[in-house]
């Protein structure tokens, strides 16, 4: 048995790359990392890789994490500029270092060193991201959407978890959000459940929503359980100390396969497959909506 869930409808095609690689008994993890690869070199998605929103520098500067479920081992890099799949430099990270995480120059320079090439800004940078970009700093908004977080469970068991992000238009330089953050952004591990989160980082972080999930679903919650009481919990734990919550959502998976989606936002959506599952988009109810609080 085999299964794979992503965030958001685009991560269609990540679902599907993995669904090959998962249903060749390929390893969970692979089928994470090169799903996710697609998804980074797609131009036309706004927060992942090639393409992605710029800070407040105007520069292109990614985060991503994996995560494998068998080790409880992570990779993570963050704020790395000019590679087209942060993705895999997190693996190496996992792989060929005694770390887990590497961030900015240091990530840049490992990732050299490992053989990654680098990208010129008119690759990685499209116009649209450039227009995206104007019209935030015209606005002095900061706003984004669309990370892709995907976990995996193979057919001999194992699970494994990848993010790859931008992070949001107009950040800050140096600003990492929640996604290569160990246990907000994502968290998986094999007999357990793995969960993936995507919005707004600093509120996901505040509620370590990845790790709590996986911990629900070791007391017993399927996946879907368990994402709709992270979404739940965590934006009334945010309202109950005084913030105004933002959007949060996530892509959840228990060790049997089962799949969860939740959201705090209407027109989040998340993508699945496994075996005798076809391909598909499953469009979220929100299971709070704070548009109307
Ligand atoms: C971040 N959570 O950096 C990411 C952004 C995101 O959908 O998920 N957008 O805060």
């Amino acid at each position: 048995m085999w299964r794979i869930v992503s965030t958001w409808a685009f991560s269609l095609q990540c679902v599907r790359r993995g669904a090959e690689i998962l249903s060749a008994g390929g390893k969970a993890l692979d089928a994470a990392e090169k799903g996710i690869h697609l998804v980074e070199t797609d131009p036309t998605v706004d927060c992942v890789g090639r393409g992605g929103y710029l800070n407040a520098d105007g520069e292109l500067a990614l985060d991503a994490a994996v995560m494998d479920g068998d080790t409880l081992k992570m990779g993570v890099v963050a704020c790395v500029r000019g590679f087209e799949h942060p993705v895999s430099i997190a693996r190496a990270v996992m792989e060929k270092t005694p770390h887990s995480i590497l961030v900015g120059p240091g990530a840049e320079r490992f990732a050299l060193e490992q053989g990654f090439t680098t990208m010129p800004d008119d690759y990685m940078i499209t116009e649209q991201a450039r227009r995206n970009y104007a019209e935030a700093k015209a606005r002095r908004e900061m706003n984004g959407h669309d990370t892709i977080g995907c976990v995996a469970l193979d057919q001999g068991g194992s699970m494994g978890a990848a993010i790859s992000t931008c992070g949001s238009n107009m950040r800050l330089p140096g600003r990492v959000g929640d996604s290569p953050i160990i246990g907000s952004g994502f968290y998986v591990e094999t007999g357990v459940g793995g969960a993936t989160a995507t919005g707004w980082g600093e509120d996901i972080m505040r509620t370590c929503m990845s790790f709590r999930a996986v911990e629900l679903m070791r007391q017993g919650l399927t996946a879907q359980e368990a994402a709709d009481q992270v979404i739940l919990t965590g934006t009334k734990s945010l309202i109950a100390k005084g913030l105004k919550p933002r959007e949060m959502a996530v892509a959840v998976m228990d060790a049997k396969g089962g799949f969860g989606g939740a959201a705090n936002h209407p027109g989040y959506a998340f993508a699945r497959a496994g075996e005798g599952i076809e391909p598909a988009v499953i469009e979220v109810t929100p299971i709070i909506n704070i548009r109307e609080l």
